[in-house]
């Protein structure tokens, strides 16, 4: 049997592993001739190709594809704990999406997990008791732009994550409606967009039954205090905190509850990763099989938003540095610096705590000694002993790729 406290002890190993290997991904790093792309920077190809591009309602944000519509968000936008509606990051896989208007829309409530099926409309949705949780929405292919050599998939740089005030009704709640049964095993989600061809399958994403009951689990109609964007999922998307973007379907039109797994291509072949490359606390079992398992939690990650990579500090004169930091919902223990290529690390000062599924926000105060390059390295650890390193190795899709952020300062 695998017990919880088994899977974090080995997550802990796998986590732990790596100081060496990263000290000498740094020194080829400072080279120019990396493994490991290690700054904010993407690879030179990837970022010519990008260009920054203005969505209605939203700042510009850097272009990756736009059939469909993949916008990052630039690194500079990553500053604060809450990311601000129009610098939020844009992920779709199809590329009919269509507008939906806030007065037709309709949630259908279906499947043989239901006692009855049901509707209802925006209005009958917010009629029930809101709730409110901040949380960080990332893609499961964040980073994955840095990696060397490539994985195929969205070239992300470091911005394909974002932290709202998320407000909505509970799903459980909206299950509750039309009755739960007791064998429902999975909770399906289907959006209003689709394939412009048949050739892709529609995007359906399901939660295990736990997950989708949890408190936090939203059926979302506001972000930071305002109807979603469009591009964020208007009217209403599943929000489910500490788990990655990939389940907080948009634009929420269906929800099927079944009493076994769902077998769709989203779930079945897209967003897996071999059973044992990440180091996941929550596993989501009904969809494990031939050692592949789904994607689940976001892994523990740093920030170092300020300085710029390149900025001249003084030498001997106090630096600040500061940054973010988030995890799977365990929360952040520590933020760690090193300026010795990870031989000593010292404690950051953590800021403002949001919520276990919040950015929180770290500084630290260095003097640099001596002039010339000055590497920061940037390390989160949370509450249960998950931390960064060189991995978990990235698992053939580029998930999971959740690397110490090293940025060089120039002391002058
Ligand atoms: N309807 C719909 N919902 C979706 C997707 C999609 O393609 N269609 N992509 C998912 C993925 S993979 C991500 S990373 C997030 C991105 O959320 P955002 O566009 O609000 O930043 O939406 C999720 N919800
Ligand atoms: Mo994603």
């Amino acid at each position: 049997m695998i017990t919880r406290r088994g899977l974090i002890e080995a997550a802990g190993g796998a986590f732990l592993a790596g100081a060496t290997p990263l000290r000498a991904a740094a020194r080829q790093e400072a080279r120019g001739e990396g493994l490991l792309a290690l700054s904010p920077e993407l690879p030179a190809g990837a970022r010519e190709e990008a260009a920054l591009e203005t969505l209605p309602g939203k700042k510009p944000l850097i272009k990756l594809t736009s059939r469909p519509p993949n916008y990052e968000a630039p690194f500079a936008y990553l500053r604060e704990p809450i990311t601000p509606n129009d610098e939020f990051f844009v992920r779709y896989h199809l590329a009919d999406i269509p507008r939906v208007d806030a007065a037709d829309w309709k949630l259908r409530l279906s499947g043989e997990g239901l006692k009855t099926e049901l509707e209802i409309g925006l209005a009958e949705l917010k009629r029930l008791p809101a709730a409110e949780v901040i949380a960080v929405c990332e893609c499961a292919g964040n980073r994955r732009g840095l990696l060397k050599p490539h994985a195929p998939g969205v070239q992300w740089g470091h911005g394909a994550v974002g932290c709202a005030r998320w407000k909505g009704a509970k799903l459980k709640e909206v299950l509750m409606l039309a009755g739960l049964k007791e064998d429902a095993l999975e909770i399906v989600f289907d959006g209003a967009d689709g394939p412009v061809l048949d050739k892709t399958p529609d995007f359906q994403k399901s939660l295990p039954v736990w997950k989708a009951l949890e408190e936090t689990t939203l059926i979302a109609y506001e972000m930071n205090g305002e109807p979603l964007p469009h591009w964020n999922g208007f009217p209403a998307r599943i929000v489910a905190p500490g788990w990655l973007a990939t389940y907080w379907v948009k634009h929420v039109t269906g929800i099927t509850a079944l009493n076994c797994p769902f077998g769709g291509y989203w779930m079945g072949e897209a967003y897996r990763i071999p059973a044992g490359k990440a180091a996941l606390a929550q596993r989501f079992v009904l969809q494990e099989r031939d050692g592949s398992t789904p994607v689940t939690e976001i892994a523990v990650n740093a920030l170092i938003t300020h300085p710029e990579s390149g900025a001249n500090v003084q030498t001997g004169r106090p630096a600040v540095i500061t940054g973010l930091a988030w995890d799977g919902g365990y929360g952040i223990r520590s933020v760690e610096i090193s300026t010795d290529e990870g031989r000593t690390w010292a404690e950051t000062i953590l800021g403002e705590d949001a919520g276990v599924f919040a950015f929180r926000r770290w500084s630290h105060r260095l003097a640099p000694k001596a002039r010339g390059r000055l590497p920061i390295w940037a390390r989160a650890t949370n509450r249960i002993g998950q931390t960064q390193s060189l991995g978990p190795a990235p698992a053939g899709s580029g998930y999971y790729y959740n690397p110490v952020q090293i940025l060089t300062l120039e002391a002058v």
